[in-house]
């Protein structure tokens, strides 16, 4: 009886309380695949927490950005889906979060599936689905490639351009 009792206000209690989700990133150039994923944390729960990577645990994870960390999370926390920002300083840390934060969800994209498996003792740990093709590696690319042609060809195109708005005028 107690029991059945004690399991109705938990049920109750986890229906009432606000379901908070985390969830962590570098967010460098921020893109279309990073806004389709806090989008959908967000629709997951009522409060969503975002740890952006710093500048040193980038270094740590081998991972170079071009936004500095201070940009990236006041972008971050400039979205409408986003409650909260927290840095995310170490690999360590989500435990602790989790709990400081008392998060019902932990999330990320899928190119993690099975990384964070360990956190599924402090709460619901989902692997969403990524947005294909679209990463800031891949835009990183497309703006080298730019940058590897050469002088001589930019200033024959330019030449070109030149020619025709004198052709057009
Ligand atoms: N993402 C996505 N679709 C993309 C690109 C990224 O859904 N086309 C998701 C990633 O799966 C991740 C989030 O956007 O959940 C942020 O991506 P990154 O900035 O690349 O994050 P990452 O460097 O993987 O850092 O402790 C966790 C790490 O800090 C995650």
């Amino acid at each position: 009886m107690l029991n059945a009792l004690k399991q109705k206000l938990t049920n109750y209690w986890n229906l009432m309380k606000n379901k908070t989700i985390i969830t962590y990133g570098t967010f460098d150039m921020f893109h279309i695949g990073h806004l389709n994923l806090l989008k959908r944390l967000k629709a997951l729960g009522d409060e969503l927490i975002v740890g952006v990577s710093t500048d040193e645990f980038n270094k740590i994870k081998g991972k170079k950005t071009l936004i500095p960390y201070d940009q990236r999370a006041e972008i971050i926390a400039s979205i409408k889906y986003v409650d909260k920002v927290i840095a995310e300083e170490n690999w360590e840390q989500k435990k602790l979060d989790i709990e400081k934060y008392n998060c019902d969800v932990f999330a990320i994209g899928n190119d993690w599936e099975g990384k964070f498996d360990f956190l599924k003792d402090y709460c619901e740990v989902i692997y969403m689905e990524r947005t294909k093709g679209v990463s800031t590696s891949e835009l990183k690319n497309s703006l080298n490639s730019f940058l590897s042609i050469s002088k001589k060809d930019l200033e024959i195109a330019f030449s070109i351009i030149e020619k025709l708005r004198t052709d057009l005028n």
